[in-house]
């Protein structure tokens, strides 16, 4: 019944060396598991939200009550982004996407390379700690945009088909204050067939 934290899809080590195992460990087994535990700590007040998917309390934050409105927001965004993060990289990522997605990708940004430079700029430019994302808007475009915290789009009325995590704890260890190396590395093990399944799903 409550939130469970996902087994990652491959080991601590399988992202390097662009994501070092001792981060990817300590990302998942300390930070992702506490967001959870905080999440259904959070939901035992109101039971009857722990029967939801996180997606649907997150798309409607304001019929959550106001006592745990704050904590499902922010835990429950963590738990989701993380869930999402974990899939949207893969040892095997990286290239360019096709198909469907290649082409919706260079009718709103130009060219891959429009794509990858604004997608890497807007996470760059958040302020403090949050996500970097690739979304899908409501009328079906694609769109670029940063959220705080562990705000999802979800809960502005966007579908997230691409997000990358910029809180310090994602890169700290192995890129200190340098996030912009840390994203031209992330951009090696996106898993665009899974970023492309979202997309397919967004727009059905
Ligand atoms: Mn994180």
């Amino acid at each position: 019944m409550a939130f469970q934290l996902p087994e990652l899809p491959y080991s601590y080590d399988a992202l390097e060396p662009h994501i070092d195992a001792r981060t990817m460990e300590i990302h998942h087994s300390k930070h992702h598991q506490g967001y959870t535990n905080n999440l259904n700590a959070a939901l035992e007040k109101h039971p009857e939200f722990a029967e939801r998917s996180i997606e649907s309390l997150l798309q409607n934050l304001n019929a959550i009550p106001e006592d745990i409105r704050t904590a499902v927001r922010n835990n429950g965004g963590g738990f989701c982004n993380h869930q999402l993060f974990w899939k949207m990289m893969s040892p095997k990522g990286g290239g360019e996407p096709r198909q469907d997605l290649g082409n919706a990708i260079k009718t709103a940004f130009g060219s891959y390379e429009g794509f990858s430079d604004t997608f890497r700029k807007t996470a760059a430019g958040q302020f403090g700690s949050g996500w970097g994302w690739l979304v899908v808007t409501g009328d079906g475009r694609l769109d670029i945009v940063s959220t705080p915290n562990q705000d999802n789009p979800l809960s502005g009325g966007l579908a997230p088909i691409l997000g990358v995590d910029v809180w310090e704890h994602a890169y700290y260890l192995k890129y200190q204050n340098r996030r912009a190396d840390y994203l031209g590395e992330f951009m090696s093990l996106v898993n665009w067939d899974y970023v492309a399944d979202l997309y397919s799903q967004a727009r059905q």
